[in-house]
C-alpha cells in the first residue's frame, strides 16, 4: 500500500477560497443561499465555505446538515426516509441550495441527497460542490464546483482528513 499526498493544509485552504470566489461569480446575490453539508466531512467543508463567503461578501451565509442514510438506494435494510435526521435551519423552499461533500464517486450519495433536500421544501435551485471528484459515476450526476478532479482506480481510496474530525487538513490517495 502506498500513499500519495493530493492536498496539504495550504492547498485545502486555497481550494476553499477558490470555490468561494466561484460561488460569488456564479450567483447574482448570496441572499437566500444555503450551503447544505452531507455528513460527516461535507458539513465541515460547508461551514468553511460559508465563513469564507461571509468574509468576502459581508452577507451571512446559512448552512445545514444532511444525513442521507435513510435515503440511499443501496442500503441493505429498507428504511423509511427520515428528514428529522438532518439539521436544516428553516424550509429550503425558494432557497438557492448548494450541496457540499468531500468526495464524489458513484453519485448515489448525491441522488439520495436530492431526495432528502426536497423533503425540506422545493428549492429554487440545487448545485453541488465537492473537494474531490474521483470519477466512476453510476448516475448522470456532476459537480458544479470541484476542488480537484482526481482520476482513481476502483481499488484506490481517497483519504480525507480535516482538522475538525482528524486534527489535520490533508487529502491522500491510498493505492
Ligand atoms: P465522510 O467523511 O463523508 O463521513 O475518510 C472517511 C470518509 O470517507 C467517510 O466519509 C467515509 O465514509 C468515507 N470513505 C472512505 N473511503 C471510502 C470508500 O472507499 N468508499 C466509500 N463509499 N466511502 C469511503
Ligand atoms: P458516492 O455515493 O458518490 O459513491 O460516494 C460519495 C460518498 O462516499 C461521499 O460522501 C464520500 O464521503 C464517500 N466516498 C466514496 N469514495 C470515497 C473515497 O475514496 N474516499 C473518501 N474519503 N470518501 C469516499
Ligand atoms: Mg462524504
Amino acid at each position: 500500500m502506498s500513499e500519495v499526498e493530493v492536498f496539504d493544509a495550504q492547498t485545502m485552504a486555497r481550494t476553499i477560497s477558490r470555490i468561494s470566489y466561484e460561488i460569488i461569480e456564479r450567483y447574482e446575490s448570496l441572499d437566500d443561499l444555503v450551503l447544505v453539508g452531507i455528513k460527516t466531512r461535507g458539513i465541515f467543508i460547508a461551514e468553511r465555505l460559508a465563513n469564507r463567503l461571509s468574509e468576502l461578501s459581508n452577507v451571512r451565509v446559512f448552512t445545514g446538515e444532511l444525513d442521507i442514510t435513510t435515503y440511499r438506494d443501496d442500503q441493505k435494510l429498507d428504511m423509511t426516509p427520515d428528514p428529522t435526521m438532518s439539521k436544516i435551519p428553516e424550509s429550503l423552499a425558494g432557497k438557492k441550495v448548494i450541496l457540499v461533500d468531500d468526495v464524489l464517486y458513484t453519485g448515489r450519495t448525491i441522488r439520495a441527497a436530492l431526495d432528502a433536500v426536497m423533503d425540506h421544501g422545493r428549492p429554487a435551485s440545487i448545485a453541488l460542490a465537492v473537494l474531490v471528484d474521483r470519477g466512476h459515476r453510476e448516475l448522470p450526476i456532476r459537480a458544479d464546483f470541484v476542488g480537484k478532479n482526481l482520476p482513481t482506480a476502483v481499488t484506490e481510496e481517497v483519504e480525507v482528513k480535516m482538522v475538525e474530525s482528524d486534527g489535520e487538513d490533508r487529502i491522500c490517495l491510498i493505492k
